[in-house]
Formats: structure tokens, sequence, C-alpha cells
């Protein structure tokens, strides 16, 4: 098949330059330049025609558990109606991984098609995406698509490869959000960030160049912490009670010591005011188990109207528990704060969902949805109580796992749910081949389009894991490989080795790995990990 990766100025310059021979005397030059370049014109528009538009819809933070389509105990109050949509239209993936449980480096796994310890970006904390890297924007948007991206970036350095950008500043906020702009402004929008988000989504797409294929990143701040939901949300789930997971009092037994060292519980650092939402003056100076250090930041962005909306939900309910509190049991505490945790974070899902809702009827209406692709997918999952946390960062399966459910016209078997393991690597390669764009050698991940058609071969059998950050959460660096049946992960500060068996220990309850009866495994493992460090070129540890 005829594959033309270039614009159609691009083909015409290539053309031109190819005829430019030296004796210019020759009078046919003229004409047969005219033909060939027509040729490419023609050329050009075929293979436009066949690039589909690439529909990038993001989310940060986004717990599996809380999407239905996923099944499992929430999936009864999950509010995801239109993810769900795109599920059944396209697919959905069962296992889908990150390489980096954090969402700076997760994205720039995204753009890069590479581990962090390849493209550079480790940590949040860092010095940002080194651009003059291959990316997957420049990429796309040499190959003769218009791009852009809205929302949370997370990256650091301003985006690069895009026709067109509008993002928040670091973290964002959820009400009254700042946008940067491409001059280097910042503009201060009225309303809720993910309903702003993709109203410039879709403005975008309305006046986008429509003789070209699009690449658009549409990445919503939320769920992100601190949970604050679209004030329409706000009751959406009362008289609702959330299912908690088994795990929610773990006490960390059978697994390293680090655990137990974590700063992300809901107990101990579930901040009452930031997280919880129950202020300093709503308390009657009552004083309440757990860290208590910062003010409900959000609170403070919002105007008279917007915190009187605010202050009618969470205020009857804060002065209700306040007064339950001297006759709560700790745990009973810990419940509380569970639910109204989970009702927040499920909250501001739905107006996310509603977003996915936007696009796809936007999609439609337009006569797009058959000549686009659409994902959507998280930076990582989530802890939704589960080992008694919020946040991620660690390789257990809640936040290693990404949400992934994609749709494309004529590949996707509506309603599929492939069980392949796949990876946040693998972005890149699958948009490049929807392309038409060779895959560049340095890239790690694989085009997941083989397994879409129900055709894997020989797809992977297991997954590399890094995680480099240190500080906030208290969470060690670890690094570690996953099968379809076990996980190994090293602890180098500690010097520990963990191993799960996810069949028989799903919720990753006990580490065996100094138990005989898994000696083979664990050598089995321990070699499958240092064949993937040595493939993917991992550096020692430091
Ligand atoms: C912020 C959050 C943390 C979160 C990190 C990383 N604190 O620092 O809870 O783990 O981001 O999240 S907050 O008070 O600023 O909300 S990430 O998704 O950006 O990697
Ligand atoms: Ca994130």
């Amino acid at each position: 098949m005829l594959r033309l990766n270039l614009s159609k100025e691009a083909a015409l310059k290539t053309l031109q330059s190819g005829l430019a021979f030296p004796n210019r005397h020759v009078n046919l030059i003229p004409d047969i330049m005219k033909f060939f370049s027509f040729l490419a014109l023609a050329c050009a528009s075929l293979a436009t025609a066949k690039q589909p538009n690439i529909l990038f819809l993001f989310s940060d933070d986004h717990a599996l558990r809380s999407i239905s389509a996923y099944g499992g105990d929430l999936a009864k109050v999950a509010p995801t109606p239109n993810i769900d949509r795109l599920a059944a239209t396209g697919a959905i993936f069962e296992n889908s991984f990150c390489g980096n449980s954090i969402c700076g480096p997760s994205r720039a796994t995204i753009m890069t098609g590479k581990h962090s310890h390849k493209n550079g970006f480790l940590r949040n904390s860092g010095r940002g995406l080194d651009q003059s890297q291959w990316t997957l924007s420049k990429a796309l948007n040499g190959a003769g698509y218009t791009t852009a991206v809205v929302g949370k970036w997370h990256l650091v350095s301003d985006p690069v490869g895009f026709d067109y950008w509008e993002i928040l500043p670091g973290q964002g906020s959820y009400y009254n959000p700042v946008f940067l702009q491409m001059d280097g402004s910042k503009k201060q929008f009225n309303g809720y960030c993910t309903d702003i988000t993709t109203d410039k989504a879709i403005k975008w797409l309305d006046k986008r160049d429509k003789e070209k294929p699009f690449f658009l990143m549409c990445q919503h701040k939320a769920p992100h912490r601190t949970f604050a939901p679209a004030l329409r949300h706000l009751k959406a789930f009362d008289g609702v009670t959330i299912p908690e997971p088994p795990t929610l009092f773990d006490e960390y037994k059978n697994r390293s010591g680090t655990l137990a060292k974590n700063e992300m519980e809901i107990d101990r650092h579930f901040d009452w005011a930031y997280d919880a939402k129950v202020r300093k003056d709503e308390r009657n100076g009552l004083k309440l188990p757990g860290l208590d250090r910062y003010p409900t930041v959000e609170y403070r962005r919002m105007n008279e109207g917007q915190k009187k909306e605010w202050d009618a939900h969470f205020g009857p309910e804060n002065k209700a528990f306040i007064e339950k509190v001297p006759t709560m049991s700790h745990k009973d505490i810990v419940r509380w704060k569970y639910q109204r945790y989970m009702k927040n974070y499920l909250a501001t899902v739905k107006a996310v969902d509603e977003s996915v809702g936007r696009m796809l009827d936007y999609l439609d209406k337009n006569g797009l949805a058959e000549n686009t692709i659409v994902v959507y997918a998280s930076d990582q999952g989530f802890y939704l109580g589960e080992h008694g946390w919020y946040d991620k960062r660690w390789m257990f399966e809640e936040s290693f796992k990404m949400p992934f459910a994609i749709r494309w016209p004529g590949v996707t078997k509506p309603g599929s749910r492939p069980k392949e393991m796949i990876q946040n690597i693998d972005y890149a390669p699958t948009f490049l081949e929807a392309a038409g764009v060779e895959i560049p050698a340095e890239i790690q991940g694989k085009s997941i389009a083989p397994v879409l058609k129900g055709e894997p071969g020989d797809w992977r059998k297991s997954l590399y894991y890094s995680y480099y950050e240190k500080g906030e959460h208290n969470v060690p660096q670890h690094f570690g490989v996953r099968t379809e049946t076990h996980k190994l992960f090293y602890l180098p500060e500690t010097d520990e080795w963990q191993l799960f068996d996810l069949v028989k220990d799903p919720q990753e309850m006990k580490s065996v790995h100094d138990n005989p009866a898994y000696a083979k495994v664990k050598e089995e493992l321990t070699q499958e990990f240092n064949r993937l460090r040595h493939h993917y070129e991992a550096p020692a540890f430091k």
C-alpha cells in the first residue's frame, strides 16, 4: 500500500529539489515539474485521506475501579456512561500499565515512547522534558497533522510540535483556573477546569485547519488531588454508600517495612481541610485525628456565589459530622473520611466523563467519528482506599495500571476486552502506525494495532517498571517486572525484594520472596527482570 508521510508542502518541496538538475537549460523541466507536482499533491491528499484523526482524551489519576466498564465493586456507582460508550464501541484493555506511576514521567513516556531512564524525565521534580529529543507531537506535526494540546501538561518545558497549546501551569486549579498561553502570558477563566478544558478543545476543533488530519490532546486535571467536584455535581452521591475495599485497614504485614512508612493514608495523611473539606472554622475547636496542615485551597479560589453553593452542600454535612465525632470510633472516622474522599473523587470523574461525552458527540455531529481514533486514558491509576491509601507511585496493581479504552474504526472490535499487557511506551508507536509514519528504532514500545485486530502474534509476556521519585508521600524508589501471574520488585534503599503471586493474592498482601515454594518463580522472574533491564538499557541502581 502506498504510504506518503509528507504534508503537501513537504511533498512538493522534496519533488522539486529532486528535479533540480544542474543542466537548467533543458526546457522540459518546468512541464515535468508541473506534472510531478500535480502527482505529489494528489498522492499527499490520498495519504492525508488515509491518515486518521487522533483524539487523545486524558485525565490525571483516574483509577480503573472508578470506571464502570471495568466492572468490579464500584461499577454500579462509577459515573462513566460515556467512557463506557467509548469502550462499547471500541476496546478496553484489562491489562494496561504505566512504566513509572507518576504524572510527568508517565506523560513524558507517552510523548517519547520510551521508559523514563531513556527520555530523561525520571521524576516530577526534574527540569522538564528535553524537547530536543524525538517526540510524538513533532513527528505527527511533521507528517502533516495539525496538532494541539489543552489542559494539564505537567512536563515543565513548553509544548513543542503543537500548532496550538493552552495549558495549566503545573498542577493547575479546579475552580476559576489560570491557563498559560502560547505567548507566555497567563489568563484566568471563570468556571470549572474540566469544562473549560473541554470548551477549549472544541473551540480548537472548530477552528482547526480542516485540510489536515488532527492530533488533539485534551488533558484534564481531574480527578487529581484535591478532588474538587464541579459545583453542579456536589450532591451527585448524596445518600449513596460507597463500598469499601477489603484492604482499607491494611496493617502492612508480610511485606517490606517501607510500606508502613508511607505518607498517603486516608487515616493518617488525608488532610482534614485540604482533602476532606472540613475547614477549621467549621469544627467548634474540635481536634480531629490525623493530618491537619493545610487550608482548603480550592475554596479560597472561589467567588462568593461559588462559595455559597459549596457551603450549602458541605456545611450541613460537616456540622453533623463534627457533632457525631465524640461518639465515633477511630475506624468509623476513617470510614467517614473514605466516604467523603470517594464521593468527591467520583464527582470529579463525573465531569471528566461528561467531557468525554461532549467530545464523542462532537465527532458524531461533525461526521468525524469514522475517521478518528479516540483514546481515553489517564497518566496512572490511583488508590481508592486499597491498602488504606490515596495517591499512586507504587508498583501495586491499582496504581501500576492505567485505564485505556480505544476506538479505531475498522480496526478495533466493538466491545472487545484485550488481555494482552500494554504499556504507555506503546501509545506513540501505535499512533505512528495509524498515521503511516515509520517507527524510529529508538522507540521502546510497540504498536498495539496487532492486538486490536485480534492478531497479537508474539506479544510481550512481561513489563518493566521503575519509580525514581523520593519525597512527598514517602514511597521509596523501586524497580520491577510483572508477568501475567507474578510481580517482582527491588527496593534499592533497603536492599529488599518483594515477590507477589497475582493469581493467589491479587491484593498483594503477602510477599512470597522468601517462601521456598516460590524458589523457581523467583529465579525465573529475577532472570526476566535482568533481561528487561538489559533490553531497555536501564542504568545501574544508584
Ligand atoms: C501533588 C500532590 C500529591 C501528588 C503529586 C503528584 N499534592 O504534589 O498528592 O502525589 O502532586 O501527582 S497536592 O497537594 O499538590 O495536590 S501527579 O499526578 O502530578 O504526579
Ligand atoms: Ca497523575
